[in-house]
């Protein structure tokens, strides 16, 4: 059935030809990795893995089983291959060293092994975000070595474990998406150069955080929920998987707008979503396919990275939506939404009183 058509080895062995050829063996063992994973999850509570561990991690949250599990799973299939200089993981507090026994590269490899876990009890697609950085010399990597903007990305991907697991990647040649065929074990090239619709009629957000939402983002998604009625003259859809990967994955298929803004719920968490391993990752993939990523202040993969767990405002997809909401932070930002409340109006009105 798939005989013939390219499959994930081949494209990326053929892509990363020259500068980055020792990239493609390490892209390998990350597609390794992730049909484990798919298979660990795939399971789903037969695998004896379901619930929750008594650890926290280093954001405090309660780690799952197949949260552990994973990260093994991508550790132990990684860190051999003599292509790396350190990883570093959402699970882990800090970078984790190449063992001794196993020669030293120069890539670095970032990943959140199971994203949208808390999902996995409950049989909703969850995934694996990776982000690969360099250093410009083989060797251990210090932790600073982390914290380069995602613009140095060299590659980015995610695997969904969904009805199908797929791994959608790029290498900066735009972004590929790959269907595990499980009879055989290969990722087959299914979706090749994946572009995200200029326009869409569909945002995601968790509408309950609404009331700590800054003004910017309150005044687009109620513009939205307005509907044909209000000032966007259209109907629009909302969808909310709480699965990042699910919801970047529908995006990179049909279109929409994902946002996690900044909040006021928690004063010390600017925004839930992690730079190194969940924004810049989706950020290049989405970016590759023709989409826009911000901060709702600046591009994500302009933020220089001031620690390894780092969080920050995402809003990703269509790229009209994208720049729509940077135009409301900037308008938000200078005063321009409310001139009547500008010191300048105030002066007028008094002159004209
Ligand atoms: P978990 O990996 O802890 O389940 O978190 C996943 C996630 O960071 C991201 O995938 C979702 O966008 C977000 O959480 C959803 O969170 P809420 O729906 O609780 O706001």
């Amino acid at each position: 059935m798939h005989i013939g058509r390219t499959t994930l080895s081949k494209f990326v062995i053929e892509q990363t030809r020259g500068a980055h050829s020792e990239m493609g063996a390490l892209l390998i063992d990350v597609a390794a990795a992730v049909k484990t994973i798919s298979g660990l999850v795939g399971k789903g509570a037969l695998s004896g893995f379901s619930g929750s561990m008594a650890s926290t991690n280093v954001q405090g949250e309660v780690q799952k089983k197949l949260d552990v599990l994973t990260n093994e799973a991508i550790l132990r299939h990684c860190e051999w291959g003599g292509q790396l200089a350190g990883m570093a993981s959402e699970e882990m507090d800090a970078p984790y060293a190449i063992p001794a026994e196993y020669p030293r590269g120069r890539y670095l490899l970032i990943f959140d092994p199971l994203d949208g876990s808390s999902n996995s009890d409950v049989n909703v697609s969850v995934g694996t975000i990776f982000s690969i950085l360099q250093r410009s010399t083989a060797g251990d990597a210090e932790p600073a070595d982390f914290l380069q903007p995602g613009a140095r990305q060299v590659a980015a991907g995610y695997a969904i474990y969904g009805p199908s697991t797929m791994l959608v990647l790029s290498v900066g040649t735009g972004t590929h998406g790959f269907t595990l065929h499980r009879e055989s074990g290969n990722f087959i090239l299914t979706h090749p150069d994946i572009r995200v619709p200029e326009t869409t009629r569909e945002f995601a957000i968790n509408t309950s955080n609404e009331r700590f939402w800054e003004p910017p983002v309150q005044r687009y998604v109620s513009e939205c929920k307005a509907g044909k009625t209000g000032i966007r003259e259209a109907d629009f859809n909302m969808r909310w998987i709480a699965s990042m990967v699910a919801e970047v994955h529908r995006i990179l298929m049909r279109g929409g707008i994902f946002m996690y803004p900044k909040d006021n719920k928690d004063p010390a968490k600017p925004g839930r979503l992690r730079l190194l391993y969940e924004a810049n990752p989706m950020a290049m993939l989405i970016e590759q396919a023709g989409g826009a990523a911000s901060t709702g202040r600046g591009r994500i993969l302009d933020v220089v990275p001031e620690a390894l767990h780092q969080r920050v405002p995402v809003m990703l997809g269509s790229r009209e939506e994208v720049k729509r909401l940077e135009r409301y932070h900037h308008e938000y930002d200078t005063g321009a939404d409310r001139p009547f409340a500008s010191p300048l109006f105030a002066e007028r009105s008094l002159f004209r009183d």
